[in-house]
């Protein structure tokens, strides 16, 4: 695998899920694959779980790390080709990108959409440009449309603590008081999509996802109706898509908070999210603090899923 940013990228989902529990089981066995090979991390946001997951994940292999938050320390970077440089931006993107590519084998890229050109977003300027400019494979660490890497780690949690083979997922927008993009629902429904659970998305009127990523997925836009069955609620916020409102927060509506008369709908399920969460607006203290929330073992098994990727990646260096 050369560079990983979407499911696709994998190949056969289900022995990369076999590789991901072989790793689980003895997460050093493979500890010479990184010897003298040096992965590059750069941030254009913020991170907690990625950014130690990844690192471990590296080091578990005997890699070397760097990590870089541009836009703390480094040179403010340009990223519009054509643009007359006489503002607050000393250097460009496109010659950041090769001498980073010189310094390092593998580059993970984190780099939200900006909601400023939903085109740019979704055609995924910035990680493709590190991967046609850096030399060097690379994989998302977020970027506008897709968190791979969560979706990843959300897969193999599931599978761990389902209890039937076809379990009911329900994905569902909650409120939040600052816009997010949608990466994080996108690339959970494109995973989802290539399992066979039977999975639902629900979220108020004005917040349908890209068609292209809710595939085969069953839209409920009554939420209470979608929990009824669910063996797992993951939970997400995110803005609107559609035009003319892509990038607009049209509700915060706490009548979509995940509480306990809710979770009561379900088939006892399990409480998921990626985390950060902003407790009381996605989901009560009482759920989060339940024991069918696995947040915290979901969180766990991003440095799974990052090592399984970063595996793949050393091993067709
Ligand atoms: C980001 C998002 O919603 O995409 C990162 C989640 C992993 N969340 C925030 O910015 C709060
Ligand atoms: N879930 C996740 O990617 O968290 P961070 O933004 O803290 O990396």
């Amino acid at each position: 695998m050369r560079n990983f940013t979407c499911v696709q990228d994998l190949g056969d989902l289900q022995q990369a899920l076999k590789e991901a529990f072989e790793i689980k089981k003895d997460r050093f066995q493979f500890t010479g694959l990184g010897k003298n090979k040096t992965l590059l991390m750069i941030f254009f946001n913020s991170s907690l779980r990625t950014r130690l997951s990844t690192q471990k994940a590296a080091m578990n292999l005997g890699m070397n790390t760097m990590v870089l938050d541009v836009n703390q320390g480094a040179w403010k970077l340009e990223t519009e080709r054509g643009v007359i440089m006489d503002g607050d931006k000393p250097e460009h993107l496109l010659e950041a990108i090769p001498v980073m590519g010189c310094y390092c084998d593998i580059i993970g890229v984190r780099s939200f959409a900006r909601f400023e050109n939903k085109e740019e977003d979704y055609n995924e300027l910035i990680i493709n440009q590190f991967i046609r400019y850096s030399g060097r494979p690379v994989f998302s660490m977020e970027a506008a449309t897709r968190h791979p890497l969560q979706s990843f780690a959300d897969l193999i949690t599931i599978e761990e603590y389902k209890k039937t083979a076809r379990p009911k997922v329900v994905l569902t927008w909650a409120p939040h008081p600052k816009a997010l993009p949608q990466a994080v629902p996108n690339s959970f429904a494109e995973w989802m999509n290539a399992t066979d659970y039977e999975f639902v998305i629900t979220h108020p009127e004005g917040y349908e996802l890209d068609p292209a990523f809710v595939g085969n997925a069953c839209v409920e836009y009554d939420q209470k109706k979608a929990f009824e069955g669910a063996d797992f609620i993951y939970a997400k916020n995110w803005a609107a898509y559609t035009d003319p409102n892509y990038g607009k927060i049209l509700s915060t509506d706490r009548s979509w908070t995940v509480d306990t008369e809710k979770m009561v709908l379900t088939n006892n399920a399990y409480f998921m999210h990626c985390l950060p969460v902003r407790r009381n607006m996605i989901v009560t203290d009482d759920v989060i603090e339940s024991p069918q929330s696995i947040v915290i073992q979901e969180a766990a098994n991003r440095e799974i899923s990052a090592q399984t990727v970063l595996k793949k990646m050393l091993m067709s260096l």
